[in-house]
């Protein structure tokens, strides 16, 4: 059995500013819910946020999604997240040479690195792509989250390569906020936040290889600390009351491992 520090302990633990950041926020306003906001207009995005901002510690973007992104976007995703205190993510998956996702990162129509507190990538092409990233996270306090396994049906990220990413993690702690995983392995330690998708309440999947889970069981009983829930609360009547029932069952949850 896992023993737990609360988010406030692992704050002290932490070395990468994003995760002392994120781990700060969770304890402070006492919510360990991400949402996937996986819409694809400007307008929809951010009426969501708004809305659901007071109950969330993260938003998670994929930009590329967004069919009339500019930079106002940007600007107003930005304003939320201060006023309502919460972190914005960008799931852009970056799995490049370390020279390739230097420009990805810094670059294009999107310019991530200005505006994502932290970004996912997968270390399939070997531990210095972390390199490419060094600067633009320095910049500006941001945090790399690494793809240690997947919950998609069929996942390669299993076994010794999620073995491998944990190793990637720890020898760049400074760069790392934590992992996207399914559950905590002992290796991950507790200065690396934990995050987990395929999180829904009414579902066990879709038609296209996702597989949920239920907050209290990957919190309880998989030692994940952070749930990211997309559809279950995008596409609902009510995401504001439902992004609440997803909160209450996640912190209580996290609560009752301590
Ligand atoms: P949903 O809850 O609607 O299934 O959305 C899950 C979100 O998490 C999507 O944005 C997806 O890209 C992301 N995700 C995932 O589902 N599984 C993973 O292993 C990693 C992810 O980033």
């Amino acid at each position: 059995k896992l023993v737990h520090k609360s988010f406030g302990e692992r704050v002290t633990l932490a070395t990468n500013p994003a995760a002392v950041k994120l781990f700060k926020l969770m304890e402070s306003k006492k919510t360990n819910l991400a949402v996937a906001v996986d819409l694809v207009n400007k307008s929809e995005i951010l009426a969501l946020a708004e809305a659901i901002g007071s109950e969330i510690c993260c938003l998670k973007t994929h930009v590329d999604i967004v069919q009339d992104f500019d930079q106002d976007f940007i600007t107003q995703l930005q304003s939320i997240a201060a006023k309502h205190n919460f972190i914005i993510f960008e799931d852009r998956k970056f799995a490049d040479i370390g020279n390739t996702v230097k420009y990805q990162y810094e670059n294009g129509v999107y310019n991530i690195s200005k505006w994502a507190d932290a970004v996912t990538v997968h270390g399939v092409a070997g531990p210095a792509i972390i390199d490419g990233f060094r600067d633009g996270l320095k910049q500006k306090g941001a945090g790399l989250l690494i793809l240690a396994q997947m919950s998609s049906k069929g996942s390669l990220c299993v076994g010794e390569y999620t073995n491998q990413m944990i190793e990637m993690g720890k020898q760049n702690a400074d760069a790392v906020l934590g992992f996207i995983c399914q559950e905590k392995l002992e290796a991950m330690g507790d200065n690396f936040v934990l995050m987990t998708p395929g999180i829904q309440f009414n579902s066990k999947g879709d038609n296209m290889g996702q597989q949920y889970n239920t907050p209290d069981y990957v919190i309880k009983e998989k030692g994940t600390d952070v749930i990211i829930v997309g559809r279950g609360i995008y596409q609902s009547n009510d995401p504001k009351s439902e992004a609440i029932k997803y909160r209450q069952q996640s912190w209580s949850a996290y609560e009752s491992r301590l």
